[in-house]
């Protein structure tokens, strides 16, 4: 069996969340010992689909790197990069772009949540957002998307998207899989437990941060909502408590029934007390290598250097084939 080549994206901001890391950044961890190569991107051209500060978003670009690094990143076994550092990637959007449908840009879930009702007002690069994560993942061939269920439209779009190109101009590009994790890949909001935990739509206690201090973890978890049971149990009635589960299996490293089994009859102050200490355990190593490694700039630009050369050297070529396929350049279609 060839190894997989694995690719996954990541907004640049310092507030990534227990989400992020559940759902996504352990898994990239995983990743790097199975992908061949395993190839990260911290998405800093996304970015700019909602409005920000261009100071700012260079500093997060760190941040963001510096939490990669600090959760177990290691660029001698993965590509980490920046994604604007390498041109294909907008390159191949335009192209891609003559096989994606408007019409399925307008169903996409993120975007009509996140413009909810100023349509009008939204970017153009917000609505083109996944065509953009498509152009991500198909200029390396990935055959495997590690990212959190609220993805799942955007590789199904990029899969649709790859099928397409293929059949209009030949066997081209990859359709690749989507991984994500039997546990956590939907963390949800502790005081709003039926939305996801999110950087921009969530509540401010609801949302723990990879880069909160012990004592707000704890804080954040003493507040969490339950219900007014007592039963430890994952159910569609209980959506706080299986949360809780989910969080707590994955931050000891266990299953959710031996969750339950352990917590039979105990007191929900109890169970949400012993959460947040597992969690604080859990990013407590994290926290304390990124306050190391953020403040060394000079050392992020190196691996963000060593990284995009790395990266445009695989995507390159297939950028290459993607043109000469679409009619680009001189000769004909080999
Ligand atoms: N609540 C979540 N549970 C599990 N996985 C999640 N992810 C996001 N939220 C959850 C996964 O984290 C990865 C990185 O996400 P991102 O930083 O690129 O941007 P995002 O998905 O936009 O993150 P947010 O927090 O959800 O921001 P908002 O809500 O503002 O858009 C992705 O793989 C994602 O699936």
């Amino acid at each position: 069996m060839p190894k997989p080549i694995i690719f996954s994206g990541i907004q640049p901001t310092g507030r990534k969340h227990l989400g992020n890391y559940i759902g996504a950044i352990r898994q990239y961890v995983e990743g790097q010992e199975r992908g061949e190569p395993a190839i990260f991107c911290i998405v800093d051209l996304h970015a700019i689909s909602v409005p920000y500060d261009p100071v700012e978003l260079r500093e997060r670009v760190y941040d963001t790197a510096a939490i990669l690094l600090a959760a177990g990143l290691d660029p001698e076994r993965c590509i980490l990069f920046r994604q604007s550092d390498v041109p294909e990637h907008s390159e191949l959007t335009w192209l891609l772009s003559a096989v994606t449908a408007h019409g399925d840009l307008n169903r996409m879930h993120q975007f009509k949540e996140k413009v909810g009702k100023d349509r009008e007002l939204a970017s153009a690069a917000l609505f083109y957002y996944p065509v953009l994560m498509a152009a991500d993942v198909l200029a390396y061939r990935a055959t495997e998307v590690p990212v959190g269920d609220d993805q799942r439209q955007h590789v199904e779009l990029m899969r649709e998207i790859a099928r397409r190109f293929n059949a209009r101009f030949g066997e081209t590009l990859v359709v690749p899989e989507l991984v994500i994790p039997e546990v956590g890949a939907r963390i949800m909001d502790l005081q709003e437990p039926e939305r996801k935990m999110s950087t921009t739509g969530g509540t401010e206690q609801g949302t723990v941060l990879v880069l909160d201090e012990p004592d707000l973890v704890r804080k954040k978890f003493g507040s969490a909502v339950t219900d007014s049971g007592r039963e430890i149990v994952r159910s569609p009635e209980k959506p706080g408590i299986a949360n809780l589960i989910d969080i707590l299996a994955v931050a000891r490293n266990t299953d959710q029934a031996q969750v339950e089994g352990e917590f039979d009859g105990s007191g929900y102050g109890d169970f949400k007390k012993a959460v947040a200490e597992a969690v604080v355990e859990y990013l407590a190593p994290v926290r304390e290598r990124y306050a190391e490694l953020r403040p060394d700039e000079a050392g992020l630009d190196r691996i963000f250097g060593l990284g995009a050369e790395k990266a445009q050297a695989l995507a390159a070529p297939v950028l290459a084939v993607v043109r000469e396929r679409m009619g680009y350049g001189a000769g004909s279609p080999k």
